[in-house]
């Protein structure tokens, strides 16, 4: 019996060290359940905070608080030809501009030079056609037409016209060149990219502010790696970038237009006409039958615009 308590006692102690390690055990998985649960909980909270953080800059993003929006100051203003129905400008270095000037028997492309205003050559497109958008590609300059896909090529040095061609575009209005590809507008909210050997549409964006589409694009240049459009109609300039059409930002030029008007000039039409000195990183705007073209540089505008303002006063 002894012998038999003797040997139960540490039976029961082996049983119950069993239990309690049982129980420890049970305890452990228990609490490694617990803890695993409670991180996949937390890593789903993390997961949903940046989530929505994450969605949130996006829509910051596309909302115009994150847009540039630009005033001007003039730097240096330059005489224009008040005939001249501006639809396309074109810096060509050494203080020359080329320009395509609209209206039906009055459509021209230009050699100009910049301080004077002087048209140095002038070669008068045929009646029926109406200019549109220019741009310079090497040693040809390359014009489009109002309500045809019909486009000229000329020589720089002489504006004799070397080739027609059409396009792809619904229309004709605005020309630009990076140097490498074209970028074209035809009135419509989008910005077409050509090919300028094929003149084959390659690529097209649909360029919207606040959900709505920015129409009447016009006037185009390739800035710094933006397109700059005039939008039809009004006194502003969008900034688009060229490789996914987002909107950058905004130029606000009404006193501009403004400011002649009241100096008399009250016969003016548009802005219409931006080029740029890539080398000394001059600016030029003018207008539709504007007696000056102005040399401009943008500084950031002190007055806040919300969407309302921008569509009031840039989406016609
Ligand atoms: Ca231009």
């Amino acid at each position: 019996m002894s012998s038999k308590s003797f040997k139960k006692k540490p039976s029961r102690k082996r049983s119950s060290s069993k239990f309690a390690s049982s129980m420890a055990s049970f305890k452990y998985l228990y609490l490694r359940k617990f803890f695993i649960l409670v991180s996949i909980i937390l890593l789903a909270c993390v997961i949903l905070v940046f989530g929505v953080s994450s969605n949130t800059w996006n829509e910051i993003s596309s909302d115009s608080n994150s847009l540039k929006f630009d005033g001007y100051e003039i730097v240096n203003e330059f005489p224009h030809d008040p005939r001249a129905f501006t639809q396309g400008l074109v810096y060509a270095g050494n203080d020359t501009l080329f320009e395509s000037t609209g209206l039906y028997r009055q459509s021209s492309v230009r050699k100009v030079a910049l301080r004077t205003g002087k048209v140095e050559i002038l070669h008068k497109m045929a009646d029926s056609y109406f200019g549109e958008g220019l741009t310079l590609l090497g040693e040809r300059l390359l014009q489009v037409t109002w309500l045809t896909q019909i486009g000229f090529i000329y020589d720089r040095k002489n504006l004799q016209k070397l080739e027609r061609f059409t396009h792809q575009m619904e229309d004709g209005w605005g020309l630009a060149t990076d140097g490498k590809i074209l970028y074209g507008s035809d009135g419509t909210s989008t910005l077409y990219q050509i090919d300028p050997q094929t003149l084959k549409v390659t690529r097209k964006h649909v360029i919207k502010f606040n959900g709505q589409d920015v129409r009447y694009l016009n006037e185009l240049e390739y800035i710094n790696g933006e397109i700059w459009a005039n939008v039809w109609q009004t006194d502003c300039i969008a900034r688009i970038s060229p490789n996914n059409g987002t909107m950058l930002g905004w130029i606000l030029l009404h006193t501009l237009r403004e400011g002649l008007i009241a100096a008399g000039y009250n016969g003016i039409d548009v802005l219409n006409g931006i080029a740029w000195d890539s080398n000394s990183n001059r600016i030029f705007v003018t207008g539709k039958l504007w007696p000056k073209l102005y040399e401009i540089k943008l500084h950031p505008s002190r007055k806040h615009f919300n969407n309302g303002d921008i569509e009031q006063l840039c989406l016609p």
